[in-house]
């Protein structure tokens, strides 16, 4: 019995665009994606959350608010990531690069799927309208998507 590792994604989304980071280092290095990280002993995962949003972004987030629970497991590895999907439309500061993310701005009909993880095609629509989701990714290395369950649901 291995423990989930617990994760954080956020995405600042204003009506028209939403704010990616190009992550510079480390896991999933060269992709767009959103701003996270581990969640570390002693703190929730929401706390994590505005943590790394304001580590990697320079961020600071007025209302988070959990809308995707993503599960990922990759071939011969018992251990599953548990990333917590997270949007906040308010927040201060000016996105500001750090040592492992570039942040740009992204239209939402403009989102580079093709350099992002490949689960995002697919969990993404449901984010951009609102919608709250869970799902489950079996991966073969970082690239292959081997099957996948995805579905909305009221509550998390
Ligand atoms: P270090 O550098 O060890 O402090 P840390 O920032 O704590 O790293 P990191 O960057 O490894 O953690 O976290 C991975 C990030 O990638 C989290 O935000 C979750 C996200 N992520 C992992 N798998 C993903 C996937 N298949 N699709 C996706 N995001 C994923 O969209
Ligand atoms: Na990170
Ligand atoms: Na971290």
């Amino acid at each position: 019995m291995v423990a989930n590792k617990l994760l954080t994604l956020v995405f600042v989304r204003e009506s028209t665009r939403i704010l990616l980071g190009l992550k510079k280092r480390g896991f999933g290095m060269g992709r767009w994606n959103g701003f996270g990280g581990k969640v570390e002993s002693g703190e929730t995962i929401v706390q994590a959350a505005y943590r790394e949003l304001k580590e990697e972004s320079g961020l600071e987030a007025k209302n988070l608010q959990e809308v995707g629970l993503l599960k990922f497991e990759f071939v011969g590895d018992p251990q599953i990531l548990e990333v917590h999907v997270f949007t906040s439309s308010e927040y201060e500061g000016q996105p500001t690069e750090s040592s492992e993310m570039k942040p740009q701005w992204y239209d939402i009909d403009s989102i580079p799927f093709d350099k992002m993880w490949p689960d995002d095609k697919w969990w993404f629509p449901l984010l951009l309208k609102g919608s709250k989701f869970s799902g489950y990714f079996l991966f073969e290395g970082h690239d292959d998507v081997l099957n996948y369950t995805l579905e909305e649901v009221d509550s998390l």
